[in-house]
C-alpha cells in the first residue's frame, strides 16, 4: 500500500471566511418555489419502491467508476440511510483503529485517493468529519459513494454532519447547482440529499476519550449531555449549540469564546478547551472545517487538532491534505499519524478537462425548459456578468 510521507512541520492555516449572511429571502423563495414545482413534475418516480431491488454492490461499482446513480436509486438510498440514522444517538461511540477524514468538498477523485492511501472500506474503519459537498465539481459522486459505503458497511463507515450539509449553505456554494446541472431542473435529488443531511449525527467519541466534531465547541455545550438532548433532525439553525458544533473554530490567541467572523459559531480558546476536556474526561478534540496548508494543524500541544482532506482546495489553493490514522489508541495513546497527501492526478486532470471543455461538458446537462439551464442563473452572480465567465468560475464566493 502506497503511503504518503509524514510531514512534521507545523501547519499554517489560511483563514477562510465563509459567511452565511448572503442568504436572501428572494433566494429562499426561489428554492421553495422550485421544490413546490418539483412535487408536480416527479410523478414518474414510484412512491412505494421495492427496497429489495437496491443492489449496493452494483451502486458501488458504478460510483467507483465516477458514474452517477439514477434518481430513483438515490431516493432509495436516502430512504434506507434515514432508516438507519434515525436510530443513532446524536453522538456515536467508536473504537480505534480508525481513520479520520476532514473536509472533502466534492473533490471526488481525491476521496478515491484517500482510499488508495488509507485502505478501501471495509478493510479500514473511517470516520468522516463532514463537509462532503459544495465547492468541488463532484459533490454528488462524493456523497453518493459515502451513502452507499455507509449502507454497505454501517459499522465501518461513520459520517458526521458538517456546516455544508445544509439546505441554506448548499444553495449558495455549488451543490444545489450541481444537482440541477447533472439531474435537470425537474429532479428532486437536492431535496433528497439535503433531507438526508438532517439525520446525520453531530459528533463521535473514539475510545471514550477522543471527541470528534466538524467545527468545535459551543458556549452552550459544557458536557456531552447538552449535545445528546439536541433535536438534530432539522436544518442547521443560525445559532445555538447545533450551529456552534458545525461552525466553530479554535483560536490560539484566545482564552475563552469570541463570536466568529464566519457569521455563525464561535472562536474558542485554551480555557474553554481545558474545561471541556476535563469535565468530559476526554484527551483530545479532532475536528475539520479549516483549510490547512500542510493538511493538518495541531493546537495547544495536540489538545485540539484539525484534519483537512481536500488537497489543492477548489483546484487552486495548492495545499496538502491529510487523513488521521489512529492505530490503537487504547494500548498506546500516541499510535496515530497524520498521513499527508497531495491532490490526485485524476483530480487535476478532471479540473483541466472541465476548465478547457466547459461548454460542451455542461451543455450535455442543459435543458431548454430549465430556467437554470440558460447560464445566467448558473450561480447567484451580479446582473450583467457574462454567462460563459459565470460557468467557468462558479465557486468564487468562497474567497469573499
Ligand atoms: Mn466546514
Amino acid at each position: 500500500m502506497r503511503r504518503a510521507p509524514i510531514t512534521k512541520r507545523a501547519a499554517h492555516t489560511i483563514d477562510i471566511t465563509e459567511s452565511i449572511l448572503n442568504w436572501t429571502p428572494e433566494r429562499s423563495a426561489q428554492c421553495h418555489q422550485t421544490d413546490k414545482d418539483q412535487q408536480f413534475t416527479n410523478k414518474s418516480i414510484p412512491f412505494h419502491f421495492n427496497l429489495d431491488v437496491l443492489d449496493l454492490d452494483q451502486c458501488l461499482e458504478n460510483l467507483y467508476k465516477g458514474q452517477l446513480l439514477s434518481e430513483p436509486v438515490v431516493e432509495q438510498l436516502c430512504f434506507r440511510l434515514k432508516e438507519l440514522l434515525i436510530k443513532e444517538s446524536n453522538i456515536v461511540h467508536l473504537q480505534s483503529p480508525i481513520t479520520l477524514v476532514g473536509d472533502i468538498h466534492g473533490q471526488f477523485y481525491d476521496l478515491l485517493e484517500i482510499f488508495k492511501i488509507g485502505g478501501y472500506p471495509p478493510d479500514t474503519n473511517y470516520l468522516f468529519l463532514g463537509d462532503y459537498v459544495d465547492r468541488g465539481y463532484h459533490s454528488i459522486e462524493t456523497i453518493s459513494l459515502l451513502i452507499v459505503l455507509k449502507l454497505k458497511y454501517p459499522n465501518r463507515i461513520n459520517l458526521i454532519r458538517g456546516n455544508h450539509e445544509s439546505r441554506q449553505i448548499t444553495t449558495n456554494y455549488g451543490f444545489y447547482t450541481e444537482c440541477i446541472t447533472k439531474y435537470g431542473c425537474d429532479s428532486n435529488v437536492w431535496s433528497l440529499f439535503t433531507d438526508l443531511f438532517d439525520y446525520l449525527v453531530l459528533a463521535a467519541i473514539v475510545d471514550n476519550n477522543l471527541f470528534c466534531v466538524h467545527g468545535g465547541l459551543s458556549p452552550n455545550v459544557q458536557t456531552i449531555d447538552s449535545i445528546l438532548v439536541i433535536d438534530r433532525f432539522k436544518e442547521i439553525p443560525h445559532d445555538g449549540p447545533m450551529a456552534d458544533l458545525v461552525w466553530s473554530d479554535p483560536d490560539p490567541e484566545l482564552l475563552n469564546f469570541r463570536i466568529s467572523s464566519r457569521g455563525a459559531g464561535y472562536q474558542f480558546g485554551i480555557n474553554v478547551v481545558n474545561k471541556f476536556l476535563q469535565l468530559n474526561n476526554f484527551e483530545k478534540i479532532y475536528r475539520a472545517h479549516q483549510l490547512c496548508n500542510e493538511g493538518y494543524q495541531v493546537f495547544w500541544k495536540s489538545k485540539v487538532n484539525t484534519v483537512w482532506s481536500a488537497p489543492n482546495y477548489c483546484y487552486r489553493c495548492g495545499n496538502k491534505a491529510s487523513i488521521l490514522e489512529i492505530f490503537d489508541n487504547m494500548k498506546n495513546p500516541n499510535s496515530y499519524r497524520f498521513n499527508v497527501f497531495d491532490a490526485s492526478p485524476d483530480s487535476e486532470k478532471e479540473f483541466i478537462r472541465l476548465e478547457s471543455n466547459i461548454d460542451s461538458d455542461f451543455d450535455v446537462f442543459d435543458n431548454s425548459d430549465n430556467e437554470y439551464g440558460n447560464g445566467t442563473n448558473w450561480m447567484d452572480f451580479p446582473n450583467g456578468s457574462d454567462a460563459k465567465l459565470i460557468k467557468k468560475a462558479p465557486y468564487v464566493e468562497y474567497f469573499m
